[in-house]
């Protein structure tokens, strides 16, 4: 049933899909993409969207998706939910991002209103707990904002000298070093400024060719521009629109992954019918191409 939420007590085994087309998921209503690969397996990480209808983000949980051809894929009873974060009291679960650090899997996600949390589990598809029991970051970490919902949509990324960092935010972009141990901040909080169309929200950052790009969502409804910088954190250079607003959906929401020789980019749209829409949202995978200067082509987004 489209939208229905599962629960452990309802789903006793993995429920295995094929993918036909745009959107791969059409038994949920699924955003926010997160995608992992490890070895031959993409690990997609996903918000879980109520069946149209509802208004607002509202959504109570998470679903974890595997395939190893894009095509055949596997879920897993859930295995977090808002719920399981005592402190986030709005209830509402927003956007995360997945990694992995020795041998442990760490789901940094975000609530509306109350911050960024991290749960780790010792296999990527869970059972994951709450870390800390308290949150990563508040709003008391993103200073230079005016509003409440600031402190949303983490985004991870470990560099090749093994340095973790987060990125976050919405209408400002900040970003942090974090410890080894992957759930306490190393030193100072810092505002990620630069040109070009403004940061809304869902940054993303990912290497190529020893390229730093940052990705986000900029203006409403939302498009996906993306920079580039030599160093992590920064100068970025602004690079220009890299996905156009997704169908029928105000928010657009990015992962960009290297897969088997192939680069994509994961982002959601409103595309069922006839219930999608802003707040019932449809995970797609499109392919992503670079240029042989390092920029990147516009995003093709296809129904096949
Ligand atoms: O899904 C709730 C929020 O909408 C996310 O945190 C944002 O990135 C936007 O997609």
């Amino acid at each position: 049933v489209p939208g229905e939420l599962l629960s452990p007590e309802d789903v006793d085994d993995r429920y295995r899909f094929t993918a036909k087309g745009n959107p791969i998921i059409k038994h949920h209503f699924t955003a926010d993409p997160a995608a992992m690969v490890k070895g031959d397996t993409l690990w997609l990480y996903a918000g879980h969207d109520f069946a149209g209808g509802q208004q607002g983000y509202k959504m109570k949980d998470w679903i974890v998706y595997s395939t190893t051809d894009l095509k055949n894929w596997t879920e897993y009873p859930v295995s977090l939910r808002i719920s399981d974060f005592t402190w986030a009291k709005s209830g509402d679960a927003f956007a995360g991002h997945v990694t992995e650090r020795n041998g442990k899997y760490y789901w940094y996600i975000s609530s509306n209103w109350s911050g960024i949390g991290v749960a780790v589990a010792d296999r990527p598809e869970g059972p994951f707990r709450d870390a800390l029991g308290k949150p990563l970051l508040t709003n008391k970490d993103c200073f230079a904002s005016s509003h409440s919902w600031a402190c949303i949509d983490p985004a991870v990324f470990i560099d090749d000298d093994g340095q973790a960092w987060i990125f976050w935010g919405n209408r400002e972009c900040y970003y942090a070093k974090l410890k080894e141990n992957m759930v306490e901040i190393d030193g100072e909080v810092k505002q990620l400024n630069f040109e070009g169309l403004a940061f809304t929200e869902a940054p993303w950052v990912h290497k190529h060719n020893g390229k730093y790009y940052l990705s986000y969502a900029t203006e409403f409804p939302e498009k996906i521009a993306y920079a580039m910088a030599d160093k992590i954190d920064g100068p970025y250079v602004y690079k220009g629109i890299l996905n156009e607003i997704a169908g029928n959906s105000n928010t657009n929401h990015q992962a960009i992954v290297p897969f088997k020789n192939q680069w994509y980019f994961i982002y959601h749209n409103g595309g069922i019918n006839p219930d999608g829409g802003s707040f019932s949202r449809s995970i797609c995978i499109d392919t992503l191409n670079y240029r042989a200067d390092g920029t990147i082509h516009k995003i093709e987004m296809t129904t096949e």
